[in-house]
């Protein structure tokens, strides 16, 4: 693996952990995997499985919303030999009491009281926070299990396009338009196997699936003035540079242009938006293509992945997208239907707080409360989504609330990069605050989540914004 930007010394112990994981997962006959069911756990779920399984070692793949007491102690009477978790328990170490358990993730660690993070002889901990390496943008949970499962065999370097598929699941492309860091080594991996083919393009989403208008009216978080949300405006636009929107009465999607008519529209956009004295740059930058998928299918984009496996998650059927990644192709089909349940989903989540004006803001702080309205599971892409929108400052943290199905309070914290830049942690306040309500929680710095119990929500924006005023002065 060739070091790219990361200091060496930590790299390598990084990598010397991986290392200490292999030999532990190789030493192990029987083992039960744990998985977050977004869609960079189902990845790491996925390489976990495949490496478990060349192996031979015989195992189950479980997947949980949150490590919670009923997740802990799933995972503390497991009778297998090895309890391998992934793309989360970084922060509950000091709970784990099986006898073997592995972690490979990317989640700020858990601390002890003198601020260093807690070590136990029953738990091998590889997480790149620990090696001064950043978990949030430099490499995720599936990036950290493929680190592990290239060490038991570097035949398993052919799972690399998974570990990127999951580092696009939790963007962590998406501030510099390509990825850094450790995600880059794991991209050489990809790419030399052939799995994954790096190009600087338009980075929109909808590259492989979406019909042309609905790929420029819909797709950006930058706003294209006269084409966002507006479908005549993207038809003139398309039509003055000469592109054909249908061919051989199929609409045509962003691949299936020739070179020739994508650089047009990538001048047309850059120009539009100069014109406005907005950057293009955002909207530029690597894309990720998975070249040994079908054309016209969502698996041969990494964001379409991605999305596709998170819309399974989001509806319980993490083992969907976890059969999607290691190659199932009816699972590909069931999985689509819960897409466009999801999409159905969380456009009636956006319209609800929209149409009824459902934000209400505080000093540094906005929210809503979407009561049992929304799933608890589609509360926090809602709120990020509404973040920036029109009418919807980007310039404090949106917090979303949500009933859950047991009676509690779900809250998701979403911000822009710009306040973390300036010092926001919302990883820091979601988990103090909720501790201090009698909840718990964590995250990013970005983005992050808390279970309240219910009632207690005033409370806790009282001491969210206390802590978020303070990181931000
Ligand atoms: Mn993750």
């Amino acid at each position: 693996m060739q070091k790219g930007l990361i200091p060496m010394n930590d790299f390598q112990r990084f990598q010397d952990k991986s290392r200490e994981a292999a030999s532990l997962v190789n030493e192990s006959e029987t083992a039960l995997v744990v998985a977050h069911i977004d869609a960079d756990g189902i990845s790491a779920a996925a390489i976990a499985s495949a490496a478990l399984e060349r192996a031979g070692k015989s195992h189950d793949v479980v997947f949980v919303k949150k490590m919670d007491d009923e997740a802990v102690e799933l995972i503390n009477s497991s009778s297998a030999e090895l309890v391998w978790v992934v793309d989360l328990g970084s922060g509950y170490v000091s709970r784990f009491k099986h006898p073997s358990v592995l972690i490979s993730d990317h989640h700020v660690p858990e601390k002890d009281e003198h601020g260093s993070p807690v070590q136990v002889d029953n738990v091998l901990h590889v997480n790149p926070n620990l090696y001064h390496l950043d978990g949030g943008q430099e490499i995720s949970g599936a990036g950290v299990t493929y680190m592990v499962a290239r060490e038991m065999d570097p035949a398993n370097m052919d799972l690399s396009y998974l570990a990127v598929v999951g580092a696009a699941g939790d963007f962590q492309d998406s501030s510099t338009g390509r990825f850094m860091g450790c995600n880059r080594a794991i991209l050489q991996d990809a790419e030399a196997m052939g799995l994954v083919q790096v190009d600087e393009d338009l980075r929109l989403f909808g590259r492989e699936t979406r019909p042309l208008v609905q790929f420029l009216q819909f797709a950006s978080d930058t706003p294209l003035p006269g084409l966002s949300n507006n479908n005549t405006g993207c038809h003139r636009f398309l039509d003055d540079l000469g592109v054909d929107l249908k061919r051989q009465g199929r609409w045509r999607c962003w691949n299936d242009l020739d070179e020739d008519e994508r650089e047009r529209v990538r001048q047309a956009i850059a120009h539009l938006l100069s014109s406005q004295g907005l950057d293009p740059g955002v909207l530029f930058g690597e894309t990720y293509t998975l070249p040994t998928q079908p054309r016209g299918s969502e698996l041969r984009d990494a964001k379409e992945f991605a999305t596709l496996l998170n819309s399974c998650g989001r509806y319980d059927d993490a083992p969907i997208g976890l059969r999607i990644c290691l190659g199932d192709a009816q699972a590909v089909r069931e999985a689509r239907d819960n897409r466009s349940e999801h999409k159905k989903q969380l456009s009636m989540a956006l319209s609800m707080v929209r149409d009824n004006n459902m934000i209400k803001e505080r000093g540094w702080v906005q929210f809503f409360h979407a009561g049992g309205e929304v799933r608890e599971t589609i509360v926090g892409i809602t709120a990020g989504m509404l973040l920036g929108s029109n009418g919807v400052r980007r310039d404090i943290p949106m917090i979303a609330f949500a009933h859950t199905d047991d009676g509690e309070v779900k809250v998701s914290a979403r911000a822009d990069r710009s306040l973390v830049d300036r010092g926001l942690d919302l990883s820091a306040a979601m988990r103090v605050a909720s501790e201090l309500v009698g909840g718990y929680g964590g995250g990013h710095n970005i983005a992050a989540g808390a279970t309240i119990p219910l009632g207690k929500e005033e409370e806790f924006l009282d001491i969210v914004e206390d802590i978020v005023s303070a990181q931000l002065i």
